[in-house]
């Protein structure tokens, strides 16, 4: 009896030319997507390439990296994707759905480190519900000048709750810890181009073969070397999604409303401010400028709030 429940339920699985209407849904989860194919892991671990069913594009669904979707079975080992699971987050930058956390990488040169970048990564993993990880790449390459700048940040990131990490994928330091950090959930490895995310990915799970290039020379910055967003499976239960690096982040669907809420330390100190809807900037009896002023508040996350703010409070004028 034991025996006769899986294999019944291959048989299912398998196209049948004799009763080709036998066919049943299964689902999986949709790992790659590139020109028209998307390659769907199902849930033995097997990778099956699938097409859309036309419906789905018609309806506007367009399918993300990450998604749990319903295919069936066509011959030679294809498959059709039917239909779309309603998802428990997406990312609008990189585009992937279904993420639990995100893990922002910053390199401490080359590309040179920018915390309002990296605060632009935080706050839309923050507004896509996601829990966030630091990490700060490429520590053969620090100066002790720019070391202790960066440690005295990663104290301040800290006391916001986010844990920090210090790697150098070059040198396999700090691999161990970050991956700890990744153990059982899909993570998101973001952050500018050129900072390593790559080749973080291959270190951890050597057989990757993810490719990989030097910054340029020229401006300094990352070649834009990985294209596509792929989700890899690391360990049981474990996934990482490389994605491709950008060199700027704008907030999409953020309102100037939500923003002080994703930055934690300016929502707890926001919460005792005179005005419910105060936005911290020159209102009266603001605890959050309060907390600037004694320094509760690290002013240049202060500054890169009111930065983001203005971006946003001049989209919502221009609607
Ligand atoms: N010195 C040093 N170089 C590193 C380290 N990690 C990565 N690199 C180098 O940085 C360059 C860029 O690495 P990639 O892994 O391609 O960067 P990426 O973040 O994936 O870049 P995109 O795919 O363009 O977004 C490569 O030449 C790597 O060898 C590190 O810890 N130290
Ligand atoms: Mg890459
Ligand atoms: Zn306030």
């Amino acid at each position: 009896m034991m025996n006769i429940i899986p294999s019944m339920c291959w048989s299912f699985r398998e196209y049948n030319p004799v009763f080709p209407e036998r066919r049943i849904l299964l689902e999986g989860r949709l790992i790659k997507a590139k020109g028209g194919f998307y390659d769907v892991q199902d849930f033995y671990g097997e990778l099956i390439r699938c097409r859309v069913r036309g419906r789905l594009s018609e309806e506007g669904k367009k399918l993300l990296v990450g998604d749990r979707v319903s295919f069936i079975l066509t011959d030679h080992g294809e498959g059709v994707i039917e239909d779309l699971f309603p998802r428990k987050n997406s990312l609008y930058r990189p585009p992937v759905a279904n993420v639990e956390q995100a893990v922002a990488i910053m390199s401490i040169r080359e590309p040179v480190l920018d915390f309002i970048l990296l605060d632009r990564v935080i706050i839309s993993a923050e507004a896509a519900g996601l829990s966030v990880v630091i990490c700060f790449n490429k520590l053969d390459l620090s100066g002790d000048e720019e070391l202790e700048e960066v440690e005295q940040a990663a104290e301040v990131y800290n006391k916001c709750g986010y844990s920090v990490i210090f790697t150098c994928a070059v040198a396999n330091r700090g691999l161990e810890e970050l991956k700890e950090f990744l153990k059982g959930k899909v993570n998101v490895l973001t952050g500018p181009s050129g900072v390593g995310k790559s080749t973080l990915i291959n270190k951890l799970k050597p057989g990757m073969d993810l490719k990989t290039a030097p910054i340029s020379k020229k401006s300094g910055k990352g070649r834009h070397t990985t294209r596509s967003v792929k989700l890899l499976p690391l360990a049981k239960d474990t996934y990482v999604i490389d994605t491709p690096g950008f060199q700027k982040l704008d907030l999409q669907g953020i309102s100037s409303r939500e923003l002080p809420l994703f930055f934690p330390e300016i929502a707890f100190h926001g919460s005792g401010c005179y005005f419910s809807s105060c936005l911290h900037l020159s209102e009266p009896e603001c605890q959050v400028k309060s907390a600037v002023e004694i320094g509760d508040i690290a002013s240049w996350r202060y500054h890169h709030y009111k930065v983001m703010l203005g971006e946003i409070q001049q989209k919502e004028q221009s609607y």
